[in-house]
């Protein structure tokens, strides 16, 4: 005769208990219980042991020892091998064949106000977690019911034979997810009241807006990557911060030079390396007063993202590659910013950016040999979602081949820029177009859904910075006391030909101005225009084709399978590009390839698509 069943019931939340005794009794199953749980099976009339009957020992420590025992844990884990069964009969021990267990509510616990340590570590179920591991691993044998809701299912099963594979496995993974879930609540608990703030996780003041609270940042390894030495980071800030500081490490690691990078929500406004600056660059970044910057490469960088769109960069988040020097820290101190990443800073240099915005200047300090888990993991709408980190590397490298002309050697500078450009764009939210020149980014447009949008707005954010070049901009007389960004936003008004005609914004907009600047005509927009040449342009994905553009639609227009947009090719024309690089494989880059050349524009190919959100 086989043996009697046995199931093992220890429930906080007793929801279908008696539905689920009475159909385990209906089954000739022995139910053995914990106390509470026992009591409350007894109370209704259906037969049940204490779990006493076989531990032969009392619960103990007012029940933080109730089913902690080998008589419990061996039933549960021994598999139908003849060594476990001889184990099991030398300690006459018979063998569990379901338990049902659920836990102590430890998160509703700790969401009350005011919860002590002691009142939540009472919480932590330790012999539930343990009956629920041990069932769930041996669930090749053993069925492990971790919610209520599945008891009705369960007992119909059992009714008619015994339990398929498929339900115990499924029941298995419910309680292992159960059990995760579990200790991810408790150790987020302990994290907020054992790690300092600033340690291992970071109360944040609110999330991506002020009504998004509360908001933290935290990693499950020992410690931050980075310090906060200065004001307090909000979301935002961390997002900036985290996807700048790789942009300015890989730039660096790729072209072996200091590295900046300038960022606005989540995208850059600049990136460059440190390349010496003529004595126009200084005037058009705004840095002709900074001592030291001849020799201090990382404030060269910084003056080139910061200068590549002034407009973007106002409020921004800075990477920098390599320990914040004076002159650096001297450019900072002068420009409307939220704050900076960099792995080290100079004393004197600290101290100049402890004093920006009244103390309250972010100031992070990242450990440079910090490398992220392969996987990264976020959840959207409740649904998470992995992959693996975008830990492609991009260098001079990449840009080895040119498909038009056949074999042309790049110059050095061209592979740097597209260096620049291309690892610019890996840490831009997509779609993204990047101009770059002079080792830094002119123009990149950034998020925009259609690719050709990209590339007019980086192409006219390209157009307004080299406008600034203009000997009319350079020449500006500003009225004493006109501040950097009244500065930035009427050369911006001036170059972008979006100048006011009259009224108060004519007014405002000359107010600044000692000799008001005539507006740029159509033939010096042509003119000047023209200057601009050997620029670099890289795209993160495909630039053949719009694809914004439905494929239905389009065969709703033609019957043709070939689609030759080659839009972009011209725009970036217009904006001086040399070099393009841009991913392959589409059925339009033929096209593409014959329109570069007869531009003149040396197609680099260069395969791998940065789509980066
Ligand atoms: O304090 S415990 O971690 N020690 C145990 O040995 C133990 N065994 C089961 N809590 C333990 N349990 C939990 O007791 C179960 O997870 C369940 O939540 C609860 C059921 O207790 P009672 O049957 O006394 O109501």
């Amino acid at each position: 005769m086989a043996a009697q069943r046995i199931a093992i019931v220890s429930v906080f939340d007793k929801t279908g208990l008696l539905d689920l005794a009475k159909g385990l009794v209906a089954q000739q199953v022995r139910i053995l219980a914990s106390g509470g749980t026992a009591k409350m099976i007894r109370e209704s009339g259906f037969p049940v042991e204490d779990i006493s009957a076989i531990t032969k020992a009392p619960e103990m420590l007012a029940g933080r020892v109730k089913t902690l025992h080998p008589a419990v844990h061996a039933g549960i884990l021994a598999r139908n091998l003849a060594s476990d069964e001889k184990d099991l009969a030398e300690q006459s021990i018979d063998k569990v064949d379901y338990v049902i267990c659920n836990l102590y509510p430890f998160k509703d616990t700790v969401a009350k106000p005011n919860v002590t340590v002691q009142e939540a570590v009472e919480e932590i179920d330790i012999g539930g977690v343990t009956l629920i591991r041990a069932a769930a691993k041996n669930h090749a044998r053993v069925a492990i019911l971790s919610d209520p809701n599945d008891y009705a299912e369960f007992l119909k099963e059992l009714e008619s034979g015994d339990l398929k594979d498929e339900s115990r496995k499924r029941y298995a993974l419910k309680a292992f997810e159960h059990t995760a879930d579990y200790d991810a609540n408790i150790s987020a608990f302990f994290r907020a009241r054992y790690s300092g703030n600033g340690e291992q996780q970071l109360t944040l003041r609110y999330g991506a807006n002020p009504h998004q609270k509360p908001a933290s940042a935290y990693t499950t390894s020992s410690n931050l990557p980075f310090k906060v030495l200065c004001g307090a980071p909000g979301y935002i800030n961390l997002l900036d911060a985290l996807n700048s500081w790789p942009l300015v490490k890989e730039l660096k690691a790729a072209l072996g030079k200091p590295a900046a990078a300038s960022f606005k929500h989540v995208s850059p406004a600049g990136a460059a390396i440190g390349v010496p600056l003529s004595p126009e660059e200084r005037k058009v970044y705004f840095v002709d007063d900074i001592q030291g910057i001849e020799t201090s490469g990382l404030a060269q960088a910084y003056a080139r993202a910061r200068g590549a769109d002034r407009m973007s960069s106002f409020g921004d988040m800075i990477a920098l590659s390599d320990v914040v020097d004076v002159p650096t820290a001297s450019i900072i101190s002068k420009e409307v910013s939220d704050g900076v990443i960099a792995p080290g800073y100079e004393d004197a240099a600290l101290e100049i950016l402890k004093k920006k915005k009244g103390g309250k200047f972010l100031v992070l300090q990242i450990d440079p040999e910090y490398q992220p888990d392969p996987t990264e993991v976020r959840t959207v709408y409740g649904v998470t979602l992995t992959q693996h980190r975008n830990d492609i590397a991009i260098s001079p490298a990449s840009f080895s081949r040119t498909v038009t002309p056949k074999d042309f050697t790049l110059p050095e500078s061209a592979t740097r820029d597209l260096t620049v450009a291309t690892i610019a764009l890996k840490y831009t939210q997509s779609n993204s177009v990047c101009y770059a020149k002079n080792g830094q980014v002119v123009g990149l447009g950034a998020g925009q859904q259609s690719r050709i949008h990209c590339t007019r707005l980086a192409g006219d954010k390209a157009d307004n910075w080299w406008f600034r070049f203009h000997p009319r901009v350079l020449g500006i007389k500003w009225k004493k006391g006109t501040k950097r960004p009244e500065k930035s936003n009427a050369i911006d008004l001036l170059v972008s030909g979006e100048l006011p005609k009259s009224g108060p914004e004519r007014e405002a907009f000359e107010a600044v101005f000692e000799e008001v600047p005539a507006a740029f005509t159509e033939e010096e927009r042509e003119d000047w225009a023209s200057k601009l040449v050997d620029v670099a342009i890289s795209s993160d994905a495909f630039v053949s084709f719009h694809r914004s553009i439905p494929v239905a639609h389009i065969h709703s227009r033609t019957n043709a399978n070939q689609f030759p947009f080659t839009d972009n090719v011209y725009r970036a024309h217009r904006s001086g590009v040399k070099y393009m690089a841009a991913p392959g494989g589409s059925q339009n880059d033929s096209a593409v390839y014959e329109t570069a050349e007869k531009l003149g524009i040396v197609f680099v190919e260069q395969n791998i698509r940065l789509f980066h959100h």
